[in-house]
């Protein structure tokens, strides 16, 4: 604590009585524009171990919090409950809060954070299956700030009128992130609290899932139908009927009786393969995972001291206690035999965590965690509840690491808290096959990226119900532009692949998902600056111009990127006419398209979204792959789309590596930037900076203006 700066400060403090009262007006520095608030000295002394942030932030400077223009007034409840306000100015506009059920601007919602099973969820849902205590908020003029929440308690955060957090449990301290523009404070986030791995190739391309694939055979048709069809795909994921009654790290006999082969065979394909490990445990003497757990005394323990149970797939459970190093590096080691049947990526499921047959639908809040003391020591569930999925995905991904060393690893996560985009991408859980719910995809996957996880996208088509073929094709058309991009469908529905609705719908999928291979070095190039810098790669439109009113609530497009504004059509009428960002200087965002397959008919398939390119800019594309590894890795020709401003320039980016393993981390990438300059009738293209060790390739390189 810094005791020295503080009681200099104080001196200048001319109501400084009761020392706690003036303490509750002093914030410390703890990065550009950063702000650590603490209600009182008291709770500054017993402020806990932030989980969400990539380490400890020393102050750096004590401020003087009455010149600051955020400061947070701090309270006590009725209810028992910390509360944290801040005010703000008319016509600020509230994004964020993390996995949330509805509109992009957050202004007049309420959210709790406690990761919960949220099957069906509708439009009203107070809490899903994440939990990020933090809004962004934007002032008129465009400038922003971020407020965090530093707690892992259950939480509300009220945006009825201000912004208010509502906390159980612990007197939280509050970070204020003050900056020139929302761009900026999502970059101070990221400094807080880390940016993405560079994921593996493959898992910027499209996946296919449904729960289930079996047997075997099935997986192999499904993928091989991609492949006969010639629609791109990169991943085929196996959910949980693979295993032998839903004993995680196990495999069905009849079903699966050679996990090596089929993994064989689909790579031969050029399909990655992910599997699902799920957090409970069967309790059931002679199954290898419970017998070594329980002799590693690895299992979550109830008030009482004894191991508890609860019923989930393979009947009564019992839980791993992620909170502590031992119980993780137990939980690590037992990926070693499981991805040595050549297995590409991991997908943790239930770690809410979800239990059946209880109203609370999860564990007691009274269990115990004996937590690692940086992460606050041994204490209750309600403390812990929510990193519980973080904390489980965090010893998955170091597991997956050690067993495939100088891999990428993948992992995707149903439950997890800010700061967990380390650790694995996130899906928008158990969305249904609806309307409203293509409609709300949008806004989920900006809010989520807005809340510091830029890995994400819905379940493509709708996990509950079976919709129909126009729903999917739709949804499809601006699915295959989300971050993460996935098909996936509940058991029992019908099938749900790009052909299961006839020919009409499959060639919308087939433009779809060419339309994202064709953009796949510019996809890439943007997973990488998000995994340096902490860039949300899909954006709100509002982004395009942060001081336009009009933008604030525009939500049925998105920006991919600086570059790229998609505009999709959300209603089954398409009827709805989207805001568009305004000229830059005189010069338009422009409608682009790619020639087709099929004769240059995507621009008159009415499910596509119309693609929008900047004013100034460059979008590095190439052709149509079917897969990561198909053609060498799309360097042998690109095509650069350009735009030029009111100058009659251009740039654009576009980051290159080996698309797997960590030699990228040794400067063996190459980063290019093109400048595009109108000279007379002609445009013409230089390089004008390249960065990293990568031999640059011999290629083609054409040139597309787009007037
Ligand atoms: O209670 O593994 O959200 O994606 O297919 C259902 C089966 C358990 C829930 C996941 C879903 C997955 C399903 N799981």
């Amino acid at each position: 604590m810094n005791h020295l700066i503080r009681s200099v400060l104080c001196t200048t403090c001319v109501i400084c009585v009761t020392p706690s009262i003036a303490h509750a007006q002093l914030g410390e520095i703890i990065g550009k524009g950063i702000v650590r608030f603490d209600a009182s000295d008291e709770a500054r002394v017993n402020r806990r171990p932030s989980i969400a942030m990539v380490r400890e932030f020393e102050s750096i400077g004590d401020i003087d919090a009455s010149a600051h223009p955020l400061v947070p007034s701090f309270s006590k409840n009725d209810e028992g409950r910390y509360v944290a306000s801040i005010d703000i100015e008319a016509g600020t506009s509230l994004y964020g809060t993390g996995q949330v059920a509805g509109p992009l601007l957050r202004n007049g919602f309420v959210t709790e954070t406690w990761n919960y099973d949220a099957f069906g969820y509708g439009l009203g849902a107070e809490n899903l299956y994440t939990s990020q205590p933090w809004v962004l908020a934007v002032r008129p003029d465009g400038t922003a700030f971020g407020v965090l929440a530093d707690t892992t308690e259950r939480c509300q955060i009220d945006l009825r009128e201000g912004i208010t957090f509502r906390g159980v449990g612990y007197q939280f301290p509050v970070i204020v992130i003050d900056r020139e523009s929302p761009q900026a404070v999502m970059e101070g986030l990221a400094e807080l609290t880390g940016t993405i791995a560079m994921p593996p190739r493959w898992a910027v391309g499209y996946h296919q899932c449904r729960y289930s694939y079996n047997p075997d055979s099935r997986v192999k048709e499904v993928a091989d139908t991609f492949r006969e069809k010639q629609l791109p795909a990169d991943v085929i994921w196996m959910d949980i009927d693979y295993m032998d009654g839903y004993r995680v790290f196990t495999f069905d006999d009849e079903q699966f009786p050679d996990p090596k082969e089929l993994n064989r065979y689909l790579d031969s394909i050029g399909f990655s393969n992910v599997w699902m490990i799920d957090p409970g445990v069967k309790k059931e003497d002679g199954y290898f995972v419970y017998d070594s757990g329980t002799e590693h005394d690895v299992w979550v323990k109830d008030a009482s001291g004894k191991t508890y149970t609860g019923e989930v797939w393979p009947g009564v459970c019992v839980f791993p206690d992620y909170l502590n190093e031992d119980v993780r590096e137990w939980w690590s080691d037992l990926y070693e035999e499981f991805m040595a049947y050549e297995i590409d990526g991991v997908w943790n499921d239930m770690n809410e965590p979800a239990v059946f047959n209880v109203e609370t639908k999860t564990m007691p809040e009274d269990n115990v965690h004996e937590a690692d003391p940086e992460l606050g020591g041994t204490d209750d569930h309600a403390r812990y509840h929510n990193v519980y999925g973080m904390q489980m995905i965090r010893a998955t991904r170091e597991g997956v690491m050690d067993a495939n060393p100088g891999k990428r690893p993948f992992v995707l996560s149903r439950a997890n808290y800010l700061g967990g985009h380390r650790y694995g991408a996130t899906w928008t859980g158990d969305n249904s096959a609806n309307w409203e719910h293509l409609d709300m995809s949008i806004p989920m996957t900006v809010n989520l990226a807005l809340s510091g996880q830029p890995f994400a996208g819905p379940d493509i088509g709708g996990f509950a119900y079976n919709g129909d073929g126009e729903l999917f094709a739709r949804w499809m058309g601006f699915g295959s532009l989300f971050p993460f991009s996935r098909g996936h469908t509940a058991k029992g529905n019908i099938d749900k692949e790009p052909w299961a609705f006839g020919p009409e719908v499959e060639a919308t999928c087939r433009r779809a998902l060419e339309r994202r291979y064709r953009l796949m070095p510019y996809i890439y190039t943007l997973f990488y600056e998000s995994s340096v810098h902490g860039t949300p790669i899909s954006m709100p439109t509002f982004f395009a111009d942060p001081s336009d009113p009009a933008l604030r609530s525009e939500d049925d497009s998105f920006l991919l990127g600086d570059s790229l504004l998609v505009v999709a059509k959300v209603t089954p009428e398409a009827d709805r006419v989207a805001v568009l960002p305004k000229a830059i200087d005189g010069v338009e965002w422009a409608k682009f398209d790619f020639p087709s397959f099929d004769g240059g008919r995507d621009s008159k398939d009415p499910d596509q979204p119309d693609l929008y390119i900047k004013p100034g800019s460059i979008i590095v594309t190439a052709p149509v792959t079917q897969y990561f590894g198909d053609r060498p890795d799309q360097r042998d020709e690109i095509t650069l789309i350009v735009h030029l401003d009111a100058n009659g320039e251009a740039t654009g980016t576009l980051y290159e590596d080996a698309g797997e393993g960590m030699e990228y981390m040794m400067g063996e990438y190459l980063l290019t930037t093109f400048k595009a300059s109108r000279e007379g009738d002609d445009v013409s293209v230089e390089v004008i900076d390249q960065e990293g060790n990568m031999e640059a390739p011999q290629r083609t390189v054409k040139v597309r203006v787009i007037e």
